[in-house]
Formats: structure tokens, sequence, C-alpha cells
């Protein structure tokens, strides 16, 4: 099926990198059966053409779809690219430091898209997310709104469900955001945060919670380390990633309008610019339609600052 844009396939999905967030980020994808067509890009041909072959022995288990190790070209009508290429972090690294190497990784990859003329939306995974959205934007030349960061949606996800363990409620109804970096600065908005539309102070004290100060250190601190704890015990994270790509694939594919805490170029909200991290923003059809402007308190705002101060940083060392 081909949309009013001729030159992309909706039926069709691209991974580039193969590891253990792109195969199951691809294992994710040809479960939801979005795609008729899924086409699995590594530098290492062989990772990539086992993956196609160990997931595709799944489709007479599921429903019909061409999946296979492919070149660029076979991504250029790809309506979705998602790149999870480059260094994943070692027990007790930060994603900042894996910035050079993945950098490089990406001034190999995204001239190789470019010379496709592609024309869907750039999902970029590899970390640190927020700084190689950022290298994306700047070398691909694509349009801001067609290139999405995967952002603060797994540390979102992560937080609402220890916030539903914790109350002892369905984390669906729970709504809050980890906004900023993916990474060491990242700020639980707690200021906005609610269960179905209770504040979420109030919905505690309901709960039998009262000590708030203490309880939100606790939980967002270990949102924060997660990653940490994941790959000290299992050495890489990828199922929870995994689903997060598949959430936001479907929130492009089905025009859904959903609201994400995918990254994205800044450009003077909260007084923050020319830096790319997590805020809530629409998804849909056309990749990012606009970020939404939640309420944050000085506190937060604060350490927003202190966190697109902390990418810049790290962006000023780059050359492009
Ligand atoms: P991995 O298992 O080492 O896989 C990386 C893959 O990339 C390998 O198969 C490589 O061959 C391939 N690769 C390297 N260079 C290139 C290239 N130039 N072109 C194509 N393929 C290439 O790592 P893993 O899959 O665990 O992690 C991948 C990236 O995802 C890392 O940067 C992680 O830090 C990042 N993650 C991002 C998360 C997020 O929330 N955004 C979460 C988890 C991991």
């Amino acid at each position: 099926m081909k949309n009013s844009n001729c030159d992309v396939n909706l039926r069709k999905v691209a991974v580039i990198g193969c590891g253990f967030v792109g195969s199951a980020s691809a294992f994710a994808l040809m479960q939801s059966g979005m795609f008729s067509e899924m086409v699995l890009i590594d530098v290492d041909k062989d990772r990539a053409e086992g993956e196609a072959l160990d997931i595709s022995h799944g489709v007479p288990l599921n429903r019909p779809m061409k999946i296979y190790s492919g070149e660029y070209k076979d991504a250029s009508d790809a309506a979705i690219v998602i790149i999870t290429a480059g260094a994943g972090q070692k027990p007790g690294e930060t994603r900042l430091e894996l910035v050079h190497k993945n950098v490089g990784i990406f001034k190999s990859i995204i001239p190789q898209i470019n010379e496709c003329n592609f024309k869907g939306i750039l999902l970029i995974v590899s970390n640190p997310v927020d700084i190689l959205t950022y290298t994306a934007i700047k070398l691909s030349g694509l349009p801001e709104n067609r290139i999405i960061g995967s952002g603060t949606v797994l540390d979102t996800a992560r937080l609402k469900y220890q916030l539903g363990q914790h109350l002892g409620v369905d984390s669906r109804s729970v709504h809050a955001f980890i906004i900023g970096e993916h990474g060491d600065s990242e700020i639980a908005a707690w200021s906005s945060a609610n269960v179905s539309g209770i504040p979420i102070n109030s919905f505690c004290e309901m709960r039998g919670y009262f000590n708030h100060e203490e309880a939100m250190i606790r939980i967002a601190d270990s949102v924060k380390n997660m990653a940490y704890e994941i790959i000290e015990k299992k050495k890489a994270t990828y199922y929870g990633i995994a689903m997060s790509v598949k959430r936001i694939c479907e929130a492009i594919l089905r025009d859904e309008k959903s609201i994400l805490p995918v990254s994205s170029m800044m450009h003077g909200e909260y007084g923050i610019e020319n830096v790319v991290l997590s805020m809530p923003s629409i998804v849909g059809k056309d990749g990012i339609e606009t970020k939404v402007p939640i309420t944050v308190n000085e506190n937060e705002c604060t350490h927003l600052m202190k966190s697109a101060n902390a990418l810049k940083e790290v962006i000023s060392e780059l050359e492009f």
C-alpha cells in the first residue's frame, strides 16, 4: 500500500543495526502485524541475515510478512527507518560516554540514507539518543518533524510501571512523564503527574502513603538508574526499548496523534534552544506534530535547563 506520497510504502519498515536492540525491536514489530515488509541492515551482514531468518520463521505462526536482510537502497521507500546501530553501554559506562564512537557510526549511516532520497520517518534509538538525534538532524537535512528520538519513552514507561506497582493501580491510569535527557540528567515531572486526573500526592494519600518527598526521590532515582541495574545483571537492555519502538511506530503508522515523550529539537520552549531533548509531543503520520508544553514548576525548570546545558556541552565538542 502506498500513501499519497508515492515514495513511501506504509507497510514497510527498516531496522539499521541488528544487535540486541535492533533484533528485539524487529521481533516486536513482526509480532505487531503493523508491517508486511521489514528489511534488516547491519555492517555485520551475517548477523542481519541470521536475525531475518530466525524472525521470519514466525511468519507461518503469525501472519504473512516479507523479512530479509538488505542494503540501504532497500530502505529507500520504508515508512519508518529505525536506527539502533552502535555500541551499547558496558557495565558502569554512561550513555554520554558512548558519544564519539556512535557519532562516528552515524557519520557513516546518515549519508547512505540521504543517497536513497528517503521520504519517511527516521526513528533514532542508539545512545546517547538525544545527541544522535541532533546528529541525524544536522547530517540528514530532513525536516525536523521527520526525525524522532525514542527519548524518554522507555524511562516514562518505567516511571509509570513503578508508580503503578507502588500505588496498586493499573500503570496505564498513571499519567506522568520523564522529560529532558534520556540519561543521568533526566527529570521526573512530578508537578504534572496524576492518576486519572487526581494529583499524584492526593492519590498517594488515598492509598495510605504520606511520605511524598522520600518516595518521589526513591522512585525517580530507581527509574534513572534502571538501565545501569539491568546492564549490571544481564549486560544489555533490549525488551523494554523494543516495546517502546513498537509503540512509537504504532503512533506514526496509525496517525494516532498520541502524546509521547520523544526527543526533538528545542526551539525556545522553556527558554531552551538548539539542543535535542525529550518533551511530551503529539506523534502521528508526519512524525512530531507539535510539542505539548506541560506545566513544570521552578525546580523542574531549573533541572531541565541543567539537562539542556549538559547536552549542549557535549554537542559543542562535536564537528559536523
Ligand atoms: P549491540 O548488540 O552491540 O548491537 C549494535 C549493532 O550495531 C551490531 O549488530 C553492529 O554490527 C551494528 N553496527 C555497528 N556499526 C554499524 C554501522 N555503521 N552500520 C550498521 N550497523 C552497525 O548493541 P545493542 O543492540 O545492545 O544497543 C544498540 C544501541 O541502542 C546502543 O547505542 C545502546 O546504548 C542503545 N540503546 C538505546 C536505548 C534507548 O532507550 N534509546 C535502550 C537500550 C539500548
